[in-house]
């Protein structure tokens, strides 16, 4: 079926795509694949294991997910983790991104609790069988999965979860800093702040709109901060590794060229991302999002700002605190001012509402739009406001339903999406060292359960033995990566 892509590429190259950018990728440039524990693991009680939020919420209510599914089983790759690293191996990649399971390394998850040898094991195997086929590993510390018994107090609310957090990860620098040299603190605060503790469409499932979503984060900051100082001084002299943090970006554009939409626009970003970036890049939260915050919890009758604030210390400490930039993107909205929201959230605190221009190609989930140029203009976005930082894209994939091999939307994504990628780097001077493809596998999509599916290899999840099959699209990346061009 490839063929009859490449016949098609080759007869009528405007139909598949157009404009595809003819500069190669540069030398040291870096490819890889992404997965998560949760979403893809499975062995959800055994060796040890305890419940993170998504297995106590799932069991509690199956509701909650499209297909009353949840990540007991997933993918099987807490037994299939060999084919999966196969799978890896044969893309050609020069890197694998996943992430570890708290729960499963530390089941009592707390500051000084005992390891669980099958935990260690596990991932023991994982990172030894990747170095042995010479594939570099990157480990997400923390991709979603909050220990439960951690939740049960509070979680991401309460401010001894950052101890918790340092003595995890640093008994992962402990257990595989020897081989491990690619560090990523966090998958997404946004996600986990906003959704998890504030919109409440995500795990823990908690509705506390303005409040809760930046304190999560303040936590998260702190956490990323310390550890980051922390494997400064007693890991990296040694074990000479690398540490950043994934933040997500939707690319918020302008709905018009109004001087009102252009300011909207940034102060999307500004509530966005630069919540989440500016204070690892530039030191403390936005300024706009300081004095607006401040400005609106006075009005609403409040002694203090609802956005917590950083000790002249912590803005030091976190200030700097990476060695790339791990940047997750999909999507692009326009922005304009207006909106009803509840007061307060965050989403009034920001003032604006997204719009979708109609002639963006949908994809099967209802937040992701083909939008490339996007990609693009958020690394210049990046660039600009941060002095050039070296970015990782930690993920970029596209949605789609149903076991579809011939996954030519898939395919026109990341072409177009690439393409973006060597323009940024070739014509706008972007610091962009690396790309990952957002999923190896179909894999357990969060509230979609497995009805939506970001694989480059499908995944049967009716058969027992839980079959794999590489889609087109693997095909197509494998080309681009051994070709280093599109
Ligand atoms: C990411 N957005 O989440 C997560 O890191 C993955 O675990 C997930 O499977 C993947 O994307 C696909 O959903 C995002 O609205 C969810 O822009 C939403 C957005 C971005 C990332």
């Amino acid at each position: 079926m490839i063929a009859v892509y490449y016949v098609t590429l080759f007869l009528f190259p405007g139909i598949v795509f157009c404009g595809l950018s003819n500069y190669s990728f540069p030398d040291d440039f870096q490819f890889g694949v992404a997965t998560a524990s949760y979403q893809v693991e499975g062995g959800w009680n055994e060796g040890g294991r305890t419940e993170s939020i998504w297995d106590y919420e799932l069991h509690k209510n199956p509701n909650i997910t499209d297909d009353r599914s949840n990540g007991d089983i997933a993918c099987d790759s807490y037994h299939k983790w060999k084919e999966d690293i196969q799978l890896v191996q044969n893309l050609g990649v020069d890197f694998y991104r996943f992430s570890i399971s708290w729960s499963r390394l530390l089941p009592s998850a707390s500051k000084g609790s005992e390891l669980s040898k099958d935990g260690v094991m596990y991932y023991n195997k994982i990172i030894d069988e990747l170095i042995a086929r010479k594939i570099v590993p990157y480990i997400t510390i923390f991709h979603w999965d909050t220990p439960q018994s951690l939740e049960f107090n509070g979680g991401w609310l309460n401010e001894t979860i950052i101890e918790d957090y340092i003595y995890y990860a640093r008994t992962l620098f402990d257990l595989y800093g020897d081989r491990v040299k690619h560090w990523i603190t966090f998958n997404e605060p946004h996600q986990t702040c906003e959704q998890g503790y504030s919109t409440g469409e995500k795990a823990p499932f908690k509705k506390m709109q303005g409040t809760a979503d930046y304190l999560c984060y303040h936590h998260m900051a702190i956490s990323h901060g310390r550890i980051y100082r922390i494997y400064e001084t007693d890991y990296k002299p040694t074990q000479k590794g690398q540490i950043g943090i994934t933040i997500d970006s939707v690319f918020g554009a302008p709905k018009t060229n109004s001087d009102s939409d252009k300011q909207a626009a940034a102060d999307y970003m500004d509530f966005q991302y630069g919540w989440f970036a500016h204070p690892i890049l530039s030191g403390n939260y936005p300024a706009k999002m300081i004095a607006k915050i401040a400005d609106l919890s006075k009005q609403q009758g409040l002694a203090k700002s609802r956005l917590p604030e950083f000790t002249q210390e912590e803005i030091k400490m976190i200030n700097g605190s990476f060695d790339f930039l791990g940047l997750n993107h999909y999507t692009t909205i326009l922005s304009s001012y207006g909106g009803n929201y509840p007061v307060p959230s965050h989403r009034n605190d920001m003032g604006t509402v997204d719009f979708r221009d109609p002639s963006w190609k949908p994809s099967a989930a209802d937040w992701l739009w083909e939008v490339p140029w996007g990609l693009r203009q958020l690394l210049v976005y990046v660039k600009d406001h941060y002095n050039n930082p070296p970015v990782l894209i930690t993920e970029n994939g596209w949605a789609n339903r149903g076991k579809y091999l011939q996954d030519l939307d898939r395919i026109d994504y990341i072409n177009s999406y690439l393409s973006e990628v060597l323009k940024a780097i070739h014509e706008d001077g972007c610091k962009v060292i690396g790309y990952t493809a957002w999923s190896l596998l179909d894999n357990f999509e969060w509230t979609y359960g497995y009805t939506m599916k970001f694989g480059l290899v499908y995944v049967d999840f009716d058969s027992q033995n839980r079959t794999r099959i590489p889609r087109d699209s693997y095909d197509v990346y494998k080309n681009i990566i051994s070709n280093k061009r599109l």
